[in-house]
């Protein structure tokens, strides 16, 4: 027997990419350098040695991956813009040139009957902006606001669905853990740039209400990857995973929609002495009311104290719920996030899954022409199973993308790791859907997709 999985006639399906990951064209038409250009170029700071200069080309390509996308009956198309091909340096001049990219950029994605989803800042700062403090700066709240006031005003409507930041956090990784640019290492730093990423966010939505577009939206996008215990009874493991909740979701989620920082956390950045210089008036301006959450989530993560047997689960990652790569295989993750944030947080606009997607280390066109990504099928089933559950049980989500269309620069791992439905020789730059991308495609064609009615995707 077969358990038919359906979605909603206007649930929206796409693909999600950004700007830095996929454009190249790094030293075209006049557009500055951002903070992962630069960073890029530093020694062993990139797992490959590769720089974002030429990514997938879409600067040029995006005509051909615009029209693949269709093809692959994608409805919509979740994008970045990068803010130093507008302002090359960081506000005041602007670059009229990136501004007609993206200009032509959108009228493609109508032309591809594809509707845009555009995030304004997904990790790529301006260096320009970097040389004046970056995040730490507070004038970054009004260097994003004036980026973000030219932004609505001139592509507003025509992108019905707008976020102001992706996923926060990487900032506090550049800043705190020195792995993503700036490649700073003060946990101070990092709960600053937290604090000033998130009032931009704020000053961002006043600024969009200010512009009274009538048909389009704004939202946030946050990753929710919730942390376990390892030892479900075991004080210590649950101390553990509390902590990391607080230090990552719970730090965006509690101010953006309960007025402020959790005690838990103000008591840790108190005791570590890295609390941010926070102002009368700053929580109101970051809790504004949002048409829509975009959820990032690709896993869970399971804490263990104990650190002999945390090094073993390290190593030890293989057979059982495990994939290929070595990451486990934890569908219901997508649930837990989409039910934590209507029972912590009281959410009840629609909720967007605007990435969730695995990696690969090792494909490669096979002999037949054809990339057999079995694994990633599989995960994007068992994902798309448990947001199926959540809108039985009355949960508003609206749409989902896969990350990605194309496989692309993944930040500090470079090129050597995919997330593509789509396999991109980046020598030749051709492009190879794989068994993944035709996958999806029916899925969408059909609306859902039928599973053995013994498949088990619990825990
Ligand atoms: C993120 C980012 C993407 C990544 C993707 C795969 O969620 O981390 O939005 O830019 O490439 O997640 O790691």
């Amino acid at each position: 027997m077969m358990n038919r999985i359906r979605f909603p006639e206007d649930f929206l399906f796409g693909t999600a990419t950004s700007a830095a990951q996929i454009e190249g064209g790094a030293y075209e038409d006049g557009r500055g350098d951002s903070i992962w250009d630069t960073f890029a170029e530093k020694k062993g700071k990139i797992l490959d040695g590769s720089t974002p200069a030429s990514a997938c080309d879409f600067y040029h390509r995006y005509p051909e991956d615009l029209a693949l996308a269709k093809e692959l009956h994608m409805q919509s198309f979740r994008f970045s813009f990068s803010w130093s091909r507008i302002y090359p340096e960081g506000f005041g001049r602007v670059n009229e040139k990136g501004l007609d990219y993206y200009k032509r950029l959108i009228e493609e994605l109508y032309k591809n009957g594809l509707k845009p989803n555009a995030t304004l800042y997904h990790w790529d700062l301006p260096q320009a902006l970097d040389e004046k403090g970056g995040w730490q700066n507070r004038d970054s709240i009004r260097w994003f606001g004036e980026y973000a006031s030219l932004l609505f005003r001139e592509f507003g409507d025509r992108i019905p669905l707008w976020a102001t930041l992706n996923e926060p956090i990487a900032a506090y990784v550049g800043y705190a853990q020195g792995i993503f640019a700036p490649g700073h290492t003060s946990e101070k730093e990092g709960r600053q740039a937290n604090h000033h990423l998130l009032l931009a966010h704020g000053e961002a939505v006043k600024r969009f209400r200010e512009e009274n577009l009538k048909d389009s939206s704004i939202g946030i996008v946050v990753d929710v990857w919730k942390h376990h215990p390892y030892r479900k009874e075991n004080r210590e493991d649950l101390t553990l995973a509390e902590l990391e909740n607080e230090k990552t979701y719970r730090s965006y989620l509690h101010p953006l929609f309960l007025g402020g920082y959790s005690d838990a956390l103000l008591a840790y950045m108190k005791k570590e002495a890295c609390m941010p210089e926070i102002l009368d008036g700053d929580f109101e301006k970051i809790r504004q009311p949002l048409d829509f959450f975009g959820l990032n989530c690709y896993n869970r993560v399971v804490d263990c104290a104990d650190e002999t047997i945390a090094k073993e689960l390290r190593t030890k990652r293989s057979g059982g719920n495990f994939q290929d790569n070595g990451n486990e295989f934890y569908p219901k993750a997508v649930y837990d996030a989409i039910r934590l944030l209507k029972k912590d947080y009281g959410l009840s606009i629609p909720i967007y899954v605007t990435e969730n997607g695995t990696p690969s280390y090792h494909e490669k066109v096979g002999e037949d022409g054809c990339v057999h990504d079995r694994e990633r099928i599989r995960y994007l089933q068992g994902f798309l199973y448990w947001i199926h559950r959540a809108i039985e049980e009355g949960h508003n989500v609206k749409g989902y993308y896969v990350w990605s269309l194309l496989d692309n620069w993944e930040w500090n791992s470079g090129y050597s790791s995919r997330y593509g439905l789509t396999y991109v020789d980046f020598q030749t730059m051709k492009r190879t859907v794989k068994d993944s991308g035709k996958w999806y495609a029916e899925v969408i064609q059909n609306g859902g997709f039928d599973i053995k009615e013994d498949t088990d995707f619990e825990e």
